[in-house]
């Protein structure tokens, strides 16, 4: 089983502020426990980051053919992008969106997501935990669509 991570803009910089709302760690900590929980899951993950939202939007394109499974934080992308909407449209695997703090606990702009029409379940407000939480569901839905 293969699947993708695509994390947005400013996520390369977690860890350095506002650990109140996105805590402490790193992405680089959050990739490697993502890599080692998939791994005892058999599972590859290619752990992806872009501040450019046309490089999300080819890295969604080319998962249709290279990935069983997608699991994407867009961050700002999430309030503002039709572009990653109609991409994340176009590929039809089993797709997780998943935000580190609870949105709707936040500014009113936060509240309103414009890709979640196009996943099959969002996790939010987990924390860190969360992307491990997206990997379990990936994977069950993976094997449940077989
Ligand atoms: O909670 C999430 O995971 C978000 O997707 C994070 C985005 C935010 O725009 C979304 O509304 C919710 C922001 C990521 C900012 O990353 C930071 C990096 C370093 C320090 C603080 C934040």
């Amino acid at each position: 089983m293969n699947i993708v991570i695509i994390n947005g803009p400013n996520l390369n910089l977690l860890g350095e502020r506002e650990p109140k709302i996105y805590g402490k760690e790193t992405l680089k900590s959050i990739e490697k426990k993502c890599k080692d929980h998939a791994k005892k899951n058999k599972i590859k993950v290619d752990f992806f980051q872009s501040n450019i939202e046309g490089e999300i939007v080819t890295k969604i394109q080319k998962s249709r053919d290279k990935f069983d499974g997608l699991i994407i934080n867009a961050a700002a992308f999430t309030h503002t992008s039709v572009a990653i909407l109609d991409a994340l449209n176009l590929v039809k695997i089993p797709k997780i969106e998943i935000h580190i703090s609870n949105i709707f606990h936040r500014e009113e702009f936060r509240h309103k997501s414009l890709i979640s029409s196009a996943v099959n379940g969002i996790i939010c407000g987990l924390g860190s935990y969360g992307y491990i939480l997206a990997i379990d569901a990936i994977k069950k839905i993976i094997k449940d669509n077989k």
